[in-house]
């Protein structure tokens, strides 16, 4: 009985335990330093951008799970530069970059001491393409966040779940403890060989959606991050509302709220830092013809957007399987650079407004100052919904003109100089 009360008492410890997780001063700090930070980028890359077919290719095209590990021995990306990258990165304005450590492939893109299969010791490569971008990262002073699957179409040891059905992968070998102690090992390579980490960001919890009671046993994983890395947030991509022990909440392919994509469909928005993640063109990894990209325009008017919606901004880049950004992309990159060195101060450091995004823009909010990102309006007045604070004074941001500001009980309207064009035109409004 003594034994049973001890038992259960534990177990109730256990749960209380990790329903209330309580984040550190240093996650704090880190978390607000993620919400100034704003924007970021995406990088997928591994033995699939050889396929110049998407990062899904192997489960898409059923290749089989043996033949695939041979594209290791043909990975050589010759014209890989981690400081062209990160240059090109830290120009146009991101202040992060997530890259794919390992993906649903099962391929590590870092030596690993679990496997051979990694970039180091499975390639005539050699190099440890991490530890070149984490010592470009530490030198141009960018964040570095990990991507990090938790499906391996590789492995025996990891059950089978909704993706990769026809890999001929055996299905009967499943042995989870294993699986897990692997990527802990893993995890605990990537805390301690590469510098301080931003973030770690995991995908792949919806395999398991057949299977209600598997337990991923994240507990153990966000713990044992948060132990080696006290500042290091903790990411999953699952589409669900954040649980605990998790920094931040992200959001595929749409702003937080929004459900286009269909990856989305009655996610709860909780109380963490929000984080939107989209492709450039269709899909993550590198794709041959794949030129569906989306404009600069479009591109700059998703950071603004997400920042009126109080989330981060991270666009995606399948790199070339030789390594280089594919132009298109670079000349995003530009774009987005020319527009943040001249407006970033509207987006860097701030939070959501407090007028609420609508149809015809977002507001950004730092201290007292609010800015009025306008970026679909056709006349030269815009109603804002406005009676929480007076407004002190507002102007132009480009040239500083002053805007006439008239109130009424429901709020205030702004006259333009002219109508807004462009990609945004913003207002300056400093609050009493
Ligand atoms: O790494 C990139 C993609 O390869 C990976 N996540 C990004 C960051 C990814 N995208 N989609 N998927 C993985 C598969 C997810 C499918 C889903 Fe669903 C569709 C999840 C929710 C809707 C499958 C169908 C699971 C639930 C419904």
């Amino acid at each position: 009985m003594k034994k049973i009360s001890t038992l259960l008492l534990l177990m109730v410890a256990c749960l209380t335990a990790s329903a209330q997780y309580q984040a550190s001063p240093e996650i704090l700090k880190a978390r607000t330093e993620f919400q100034d930070n704003k924007f970021g980028i995406y990088i997928h890359w591994g033995l699939y951008s050889m396929l110049g077919n998407g990062e899904w290719v192997m489960s898409n095209r059923n290749i089989n799970y043996k033949e695939y590990t041979h594209l290791a021995d043909g990975f050589y990306p010759s014209k890989f530069d981690a400081e062209e990258w990160v240059k090109a990165f830290k120009a146009a304005g991101a202040r992060y970059v997530t890259f794919t450590t390992r993906h649903h492939d099962g391929f590590s893109m870092f030596k690993t001491s679990a496997n051979n299969y990694n970039i180091v010791d499975g390639t005539p490569f050699h190099r440890d393409v991490l530890k070149e971008l984490a010592d470009a990262c530490q030198k141009y002073g960018i964040k570095l966040h990990l991507y990090y699957s938790h499906v391996d179409w590789s492995r025996p040891d990891y059950p089978q779940g909704w993706s990769g059905m026809g890999i001929g992968k055996p299905k009967d070998q499943y042995n989870y403890d294993s699986y897990l102690a692997f990527m802990k090992h893993q995890l605990t390579e990537l805390l301690t060989n590469y510098g301080p980490i931003g973030a770690i960001w995991f995908d792949g919890y919806w395999d398991q959606k057949n299977n209600p009671n598997f337990d991923w046993k994240l507990d153990e994983q966000y713990s044992l991050i948060h132990r080696l890395q006290p500042g290091c947030l903790v990411a999953n991509n699952h589409h669900k509302a954040p649980k605990p022990g998790e920094d931040l909440q992200t959001f595929e392919q749409d702003l937080p709220g929004q459900n286009t994509a269909g990856y989305s469909k009655g996610t709860v928005i909780g109380q963490l830092p929000l984080e939107t993640v989209m492709t450039m063109n269709k899909v993550w990894g590198y794709d041959i013809t794949d030129k569906k990209y989306k404009s600069s325009e479009y591109i700059i008017q998703h950071i603004i957007k997400a920042a009126g919606n109080n989330a981060n901004y991270v666009i995606n880049i399948g790199p070339r399987p030789d390594g280089k950004l594919p132009v298109e992309a670079v000349e995003r990159l530009k774009a987005i650079g020319d527009w943040m060195g001249r407006y970033g101060e509207t987006i860097y450091g701030t939070r959501g407004g407090i007028v609420r995004p609508h149809d015809w823009g977002v507001t950004t909010q730092k201290g007292n100052t609010l800015y009025v990102h306008i970026m679909n309006c056709q006349d030269r007045a815009l109603f804002l919904p406005l009676t929480e604070r007076r407004v002190a004074s507002a102007r132009m941001f480009d040239g500083h003109q002053k805007v006439r500001v008239s109130k009424n009980a429901e709020g205030v309207t702004l006259e333009l100089p002219a109508v807004p064009k462009g990609v945004d035109t913003i207002v300056e409004l400093t609050l009493k």
